[in-house]
């Protein structure tokens, strides 16, 4: 067959956001729309030649999606194509492919934790040679294309049978198909202490784990380390069979979207619940009268990290995203580590890690992982948990230590950083902009600073400092602006506004609330109660509810 050009025009908005380039499926259905983006790709890189890895959560649009990438990806010059079963890849195991199989890149088909199907999302991430999301030098190459772009090229061949495993040929392309759960399952064995896991799991019947896979991509994972490998029963896991749609729900692993879990486990009594979100790089952690806030879960994974292998000849470093609550911190500063605060998205991670100055690190918004890979990684959170548990078991062989003894026990020597967001989901574009415009017109007058506000609770916050986060790389020095406005308090507390870059339409306007406290008869607070004061404060500062004309935000975690 002979390679084709075909003329096209640039679509508005192709812009790659937090992590890749996310719409309804419906406006990459439109002709050209796919093709464009993919060919805006492999114009921003020279593709000639090099191996790339392609995967994705499975949802719909993902079998046309990667037969369009075999036929621009083949006409651009591409030497080889490593596609996971049916399309299929988790986030976390397309990164470790593109690092074993010492790939150029990758290119993701997910649209992570938003719901899928012909009504739904879709989306398209492009992943370097690091194994992690393209950096923004390379995002804004890729959105330049797409603003110029007059044709692209395809071979027309064929398509190619997704379901067989083994090698083949597209064109001059060599294609292999590979088991999407094999490597995956390699690289855990290689980080935990799977036999100690095992062992506590197996004296322990009574410690009863449930993992739900919201119909995402984690099913099959789930199933080869829980049950195959861990040797817990069948019913240790469910919502396992990856669905495009995933069976009509959102699956994002939150106590608001992840009620299946939650149900079940309050029902059964379950010590340890699990989920992950579609592409499978979310984690959240909730045992029965438990649940662990993402901010603290990292920290916690972060204190205990010897007692797994993998760190066990040392932690390089920690860090958080900028809205993360600073729990980590703490744990950074006792152990004599150096730690970072970086904005939103996991791709500001990969540069220390490469560096070697980072070990493990978080997001408040369920995202949890370390240097094995170059993304976040739902399972490797849940086993981290798993092996915590079954070293603190170890040490305490008369009581069983379940989540919340682990928290409790961190409370006391780290102190608690009470933590919540809240979601304000597809407002008016305009009605945001003029939020943070107010904002920002308080931060370069200074305007806030001294200014003292009474909650209802009868707590009164002082404003200390208000700025907008800038970052500065510490290894390629890039800088990324206008990240998020934060108004810190005398008391250590803050409240931060930012505009979420992972939407298909709208705005979406979130606001995190942070408070640490050293006062004991805290620990075993909620967190609703814990924030209720600064939360009012919060909405009072901002005027949130006046601008974006709204009473309450769609999303609270
Ligand atoms: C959100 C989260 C952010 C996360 C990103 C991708 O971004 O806040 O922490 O890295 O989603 O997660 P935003 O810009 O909407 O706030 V996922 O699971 O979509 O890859
Ligand atoms: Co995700």
């Amino acid at each position: 067959a002979q390679i084709k050009d075909i003329s096209t025009k640039p679509f508005d908005g192709q812009k790659p956001g937090t992590s890749g380039l996310r719409k309804r499926v419906k406006v990459f259905q439109q002709e050209h729309y796919t093709e464009n983006f993919v060919q805006a790709i492999f114009d921003s890189i020279d593709p000639k030649g090099q191996t790339f890895v392609i995967g994705g959560d499975g949802r719909y649009f993902s079998p046309e999606a990667v037969q369009t990438i075999l036929k621009i990806g083949s006409a651009n010059g591409v030497g080889k194509l490593i596609i996971g079963k049916d399309g299929i890849l988790s986030t976390p195991a397309a990164s470790n492919v593109i690092r074993k199989y010492k790939a150029y890149g990758g290119i993701l088909l997910t649209a992570s934790h938003n719901p899928g199907g012909p009504n739904n999302d879709f989306g398209i991430k492009y992943n370097v040679s690091n194994g992690g999301p393209a950096p923004e030098n390379v995002t804004d190459k890729i959105f330049q294309r797409t603003k110029e772009i007059k044709s692209y090229k395809v071979l027309e061949l064929e398509p190619v049978d997704l379901s067989k495993i083994g090698t083949s040929k597209y064109g001059p392309t060599d294609v292999e198909i590979i088991d999407s759960v094999s490597d995956y399952v390699e690289l855990l064995e290689g980080i935990f202490d799977f036999t100690l896991i095992k062992n506590f799991l197996q004296s322990t019947p009574d410690f009863r784990v449930l993992f739900d896979g919201l119909h995402g991509v984690t099913g099959p994972y789930a199933k080869a380390i829980l049950v195959d490998t861990l040797g817990l029963p069948s019913a240790a896991i469910q919502n396992c069979v990856p669905l495009p749609d995933f069976g009509g729900g959102h699956p994002d692993p939150n106590l608001t979207y992840a009620h299946t879990l939650v149900e079940a486990v309050e029902k059964n009594n379950i010590q340890f619940g699990a989920a992950s979100d579609g592409d499978g790089d979310r984690n959240m952690i909730y045992g029965k009268g438990a649940f662990v806030t993402p901010s603290d879960s990292v920290a916690i994974i972060a204190d205990w990290a010897e007692c797994i292998p993998y760190f066990q000849s040392g932690i390089k470093g920690l860090a958080r995203s900028m809205p993360t609550s600073a729990a980590i911190d703490y744990v950074a500063k006792k152990k004599g580590l150096e730690y970072f605060e970086v904005p939103t998205g996991w791709k500001f991670f990969g540069n220390l890690m490469d560096a070697g100055r980072l070990s493990i690190c978080g997001e408040e918004s369920f995202g949890t992982g370390s240097d094995h890979i170059r993304e976040k990684d739902g399972i490797w959170a849940v086993i981290a948990w798993l092996n915590i548990l079954a070293a603190a078991n170890k040490k305490s062989p008369n009581k069983v230590i379940g989540i919340n003894e682990i928290l409790l026990d961190h409370y006391e020597k780290y102190g608690r950083s009470f933590f919540s967001r809240y979601d304000y989901e597809d407002v008016s574009s305009d009605a945001a902009m003029k939020m943070v415009d107010a904002l920002n017109a308080h931060i370069a007058k200074g305007s806030l600073i001294g200014e003292k506000f009474t909650a209802s609770t009868k707590e009164t916050f002082t404003v200390s400092e208000t700025t907008n986060f800038n970052y500065t790389d510490p290894i390629d020095k890039s800088v990324s602006k206008n990240q998020g406005q934060i108004v810190r308090f005398a008391d250590g507390s803050r409240v931060v506004f930012r505009l979420s870059g992972t939407g298909s339409q709208g705005a979406t306007v979130r606001m995190y609330v942070e408070k640490y406290t050293t006062d004991k008869a805290q620990y075993g607070q909620d967190t609703a109660e814990g924030l209720k004061g600064l939360i009012e404060i919060a909405l009072t500062i901002s005027k949130l509810k006046e601008f974006l004309k709204v009473e309450k935000p769609t999303v609270i975690t």
